[in-house]
């Protein structure tokens, strides 16, 4: 008996012994590779679709940057339910919110104790509302994270621009982070205009972007009160913006990026060179992924005037695939009406995109596929990993096995038109490149190619193919990690025509006036109902129209150049009509707030009807590092 026991007790240590070398082969994972994300931004890779929410005075204003003047009573909704909003973002498949609790107009939408612009002056709930903890206890309510925008930028407060400013900023970030849950996200940008209220002087401010804020610093508060919360700038300490207002990231996009500092001065949020924010660098040091930032609506805030240009299922789906699908996060801008609720439209359309996705990834087809790998490393890395649905376990090649294939094998012949795959970014982004072939009459042929696979890699097939076979070859400078391949059936999208106002005036008779004769060609690329094509000078600092005809008309659109930058865009502007094309009158002035980052068609609306042959648009300050450089790519008139 006491033999036995013995011999059990070899036994079973044996078994131990042997399960735990098995366990030390099992645990032999890769070393990570280069730059790895921390917990904080492995939980924001996960979230991957999140609304930001803009409902302050400038939406009672029908603007797009309040100037800091806004009476406070304006801002009073009648029919606010955060519920609805919330609820509507929740039903387009996104998991968080962020709100925007004071915008570059300075109002705060809490009640703050660093400054008297703020939610208490104003009407709504006889002055004891706070739209922050609204946003705070819908997202609760449904199950989504709650993150917070507060603007740098404040072009109300008197003390902006002198150090005692960033002393209340600072404050106001520890008001917001410590009152209002766990956040996901603390959301900045670098917009920075110059120009303000600033508490009745109207003048233009300037700051050094770079040393300012003391973002470091700064930061240290976010880092210390809300630990879980990614931040996000231009160049954020975790995530980055990339690079334009679209939501869109280059087809490469890696999530490791080099930062480039303007000249000796290192980068920092509203100053650096950021040529590299939407390609990241292959190799950077640092894992700063993007977010994709766009708004479900031409601009950030609610216009009537944009309700038929709400974007649709089929651009939602595009963007997604070129934000989340390249392993970044999509960020889709709701704007609430003044009366404090989503525009019918908005919600359907997100309820419809929300339906898509889950129509899209119901199904993953390469879970009905046999798949075997050239290589697979010792240990639970096997290919069974690649369809489980989980984004860390995964399929790995020895550590000298750098190019491998993994092949599927379907039993009837599978019909798709996206892949997806995912790497296990817990050991860095590993993967230089993949091919995709397909078994066709007879030998492989290649399908697709893609780069910078990290988090996530969507690829969109022109058309749907079907296949009894694939293979994806895999290339890196080290073993291989790969941790899962969808394979899915896009539905057909129904196609919903966004329509044309209805209301702007036919081109085809006007002509370009008051310019060399040498220029007239190129100046009539203004009128000539292409978007792709645009005037540019350095000479003139305004355009000139001729109706023909004398017209009437109540709004003149402005659409900046379309191409890459926004160079040439017009900030400031004037706009003049003539009956004689000598004596002008200036009907409005302003500013096209924002076009720098989104540059979009602007409207401008006039106080009352006008009737004029001849149109002026004037530009008193451009984006520029020149002086007079002024790009138009189509200019509207609105009956
Ligand atoms: C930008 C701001 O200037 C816009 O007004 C908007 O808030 C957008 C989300 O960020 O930087």
């Amino acid at each position: 008996m006491k033999l036995f026991t013995r011999q059990r007790v070899l036994i079973l240590s044996a078994l131990l012994f042997s399960t735990a070398s098995y366990a030390q082969n099992n645990t032999n994972a890769p070393l990570p590779y280069g730059a790895i994300p921390t917990e904080r931004q492995l939980k924001w890779h996960e979230t991957e679709m999140y609304c930001i929410i803009h409902f302050t005075p400038t939406t009672f204003q029908n603007k797009e940057w309040g100037y800091g003047d806004a009476d406070p009573s304006i801002f009073n909704p009648t029919k606010f339910n955060a519920l609805q909003i919330v609820g509507a973002a929740k039903s387009g498949g996104f998991k968080g919110i962020v709100y925007v609790a004071k915008h570059h107009d300075g109002f705060a939408l809490w009640p703050t104790k660093t400054a008297a612009y703020n939610i208490s002056e104003s009407p709504w709930k006889a002055g004891k509302g706070d739209m922050v903890r609204e946003f705070q206890l819908a997202a609760k309510q449904e199950g989504m994270k709650f993150g917070i925008y507060c603007s740098p930028w404040d072009r109300n407060n008197p003390n902006y621009g002198t150090p005692a400013y960033l002393d209340i900023y600072r404050n106001q970030l520890r008001e917001l982070y410590s009152n209002y849950g766990d956040l996901f996200m603390s959301w900045h940008d670098g917009a920075n205009g110059g120009d303000g209220y600033y508490g009745g002087k109207k003048e233009k401010r300037k700051v050094d972007q770079a040393t300012y804020y003391d973002w470091l610093n700064t930061w240290a508060i976010t880092r210390k009160l809300q630990p879980g919360a990614s931040i996000f700038s231009d160049i954020g300490l975790d995530v980055r913006w990339v690079g334009n207002e679209k939501g869109m990231s280059p087809e490469t996009s890696w999530s490791t990026i080099d930062l480039k500092g303007n000249g000796d001065r290192p980068a920092m949020p509203g100053f650096l060179d950021d040529s590299n924010l939407g390609s990241g660098t292959r190799n950077g040091k640092q894992w700063i992924p993007f977010e994709g930032d766009v708004s479900l609506r031409p601009g950030w805030f609610y216009h009537a005037d944009q309700n038929d240009q709400v974007k649709t299922v089929e651009e939602l789906f595009n963007i997604y695939c070129h934000s989340v699908g390249h392993g970044g996060a999509l960020d889709l801008g709701l704007s609430p009406t003044p009366e404090g609720i989503l525009y019918q439209k908005d919600v359907n359309t997100l309820a419809e995109f929300g339906k898509l996705l889950k129509q899209v990834f119901a199904h993953n087809l390469a879970t009905e596929a046999k798949i075997s790998a050239s290589n697979i490393r010792k240990g639970p890395y096997g290919t069974n990993n690649l369809t489980d649905a989980d984004r860390y376990s995964y399929w790995a090649t020895d550590d000298n096995v750098h190019q491998a294939s993994v092949q599927l094998d379907f039993k009837k012949p599978a019909r798709f038109s996206m892949i997806q795959l995912r790497e296990n970014i817990k050991l860095g982004q590993r993967i230089d490149s993949i091919g995709v072939d397909i078994f066709k009459n007879g030998h492989w042929t290649l399908l697709a190619q893609a780069t910078s696979i990290g988090a996530n890699r969507i690829i969109r097939l022109a058309h749907a193919e079907t296949a009894s076979k694939m293979r994806i070859r895999v290339y890196a400078p080290v073993s291989i990690a790969l941790s899962e391949i969808g394979l899915y059936l896009e539905p057909a999208i129904k196609t919903t025509a966004k329509l044309k106002t209805g209301n702007e005036y036919n081109k085809t008779s006007w002509s370009v006036t008051g310019i060399a004769q040498s220029k007239i060609a190129d100046a009539k690329k203004a009128i000539d109902n292409n978007d792709t094509t645009f005037f540019e000078t350095k000479t003139n600092n305004h355009l000139d129209i001729d109706f023909g005809k004398q017209i009437d008309f109540s709004a003149v659109g402005y659409l900046p150049a379309q191409d890459k930058s926004a160079e040439g865009a017009i900030e400031k502007y004037e706009l003049l009509i003539s009956n004689d094309g000598k004596k002008w009158d200036v009907v409005a002035e302003g500013e096209f707030s924002n076009i720098k980052a989104n540059p979009i068609l602007q409207r401008i609306s006039l106080t009352s009807k006008v009737s004029a042959r001849y149109l002026r648009l004037s530009a008193k300050q451009t984006v520029s590092k020149e002086n007079n450089f002024l790009r138009i790519a189509e200019i509207e008139v609105y009956r």
